[in-house]
């Protein structure tokens, strides 16, 4: 018996790529932009330096519609497309892999644990590589702490954000996520990045708010290692906000 299972091939490329600096990971919205304009994004952002393409939003996106984007992206670009699943029914199998991920702090169980042991066998079907994240809501949350029922992290308390994101690690999560909320009005503060940065030793996803260089320069040097923007391509498409952004992340990288 082999100790471990390898890890699959998507967060394999992750790693790879962790080790040469920070990582970017554009969200598309395939309901808002669906097909052939979820490709023309994803084709600047990769031309740009984003290294994923994460598919997803808060209101049930089919997996028709899912299928479609992630057709029409992986026409256009290498770089992987993930899915950043809000249920079961926008799993497609024309992704490379899904966000398999726990709503840690979610009054509802449905979205820590009960939806994925129904979704578990679906995903385990169609061949999708599942990378286990264990997804912490800081305030101000937004809609995704609404509709995913969450007792929001308050911004001043980083030691319960650290303890949080310990527990997803010793749990076995091999990546945490923290949330401000799509849209937030500004992102999940430097203090608690930091704080959670050095309580944990898997990679680091901060999101939610992320719209200037200086935001992203602020959270790269507080330890954040993968930053997720999606607004801010929605708004200003492959506009200034979305550049500067980038070329923050590309400083950082080695070589
Ligand atoms: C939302 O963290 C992501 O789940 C991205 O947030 O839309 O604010 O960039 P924005």
């Amino acid at each position: 018996m082999t100790a471990r299972r390898p890890v699959g091939r998507v967060e394999q490329y992750l790693y790879e790529r962790l080790d040469r600096g920070p990582v970017h990971l554009t969200l598309i919205d395939p309901d808002k932009s669906p097909g052939e304009r979820a490709a023309r994004i994803a084709r600047g952002a990769v031309e740009l330096g984003s290294d994923v393409i994460l598919l997803g939003g808060s209101t049930g996106i089919s997996h028709e519609v899912m299928g479609a984007a992630a057709v029409a992206i992986k026409r256009e670009v290498e770089a992987p497309v993930v899915i950043f699943p809000e249920g079961a029914t926008s799993l497609t199998s024309q992704a490379d892999a899904v966000l398999f991920m726990s709503l840690l702090n979610s009054r509802n169980l449905d979205l820590v644990i009960r939806t994925h042991a129904r979704a578990a066998p679906v995903v385990r079907r169609m061949g999708l590589e599942a990378i286990p994240l264990g997804y912490l809501v800081i305030a101000p949350g937004m809609r995704v702490g609404e509709v995913g029922q969450v007792d929001v992290v308050p911004r001043e308390d980083v030691e319960a954000a650290a303890g949080w994101s310990l527990a997803a690690e010793l749990l076995g999560m091999r990546f945490v996520y923290l949330e401000a909320g799509s849209g937030a009005p500004s992102p999940v503060p430097g203090s608690m990045v930091r704080a959670v940065r050095s309580a944990i030793s898997v990679p680091l996803v901060v999101g939610g708010g992320i719209r200037t260089g200086p935001e992203a320069r602020a959270l790269l040097d507080s330890g954040a290692q993968l930053l997720v923007t999606g607004t801010v391509t929605e708004e200003e498409g492959l506009g200034d906000g979305f550049r500067a952004i980038l070329e923050e992340v590309r400083r950082d990288r080695a070589g």
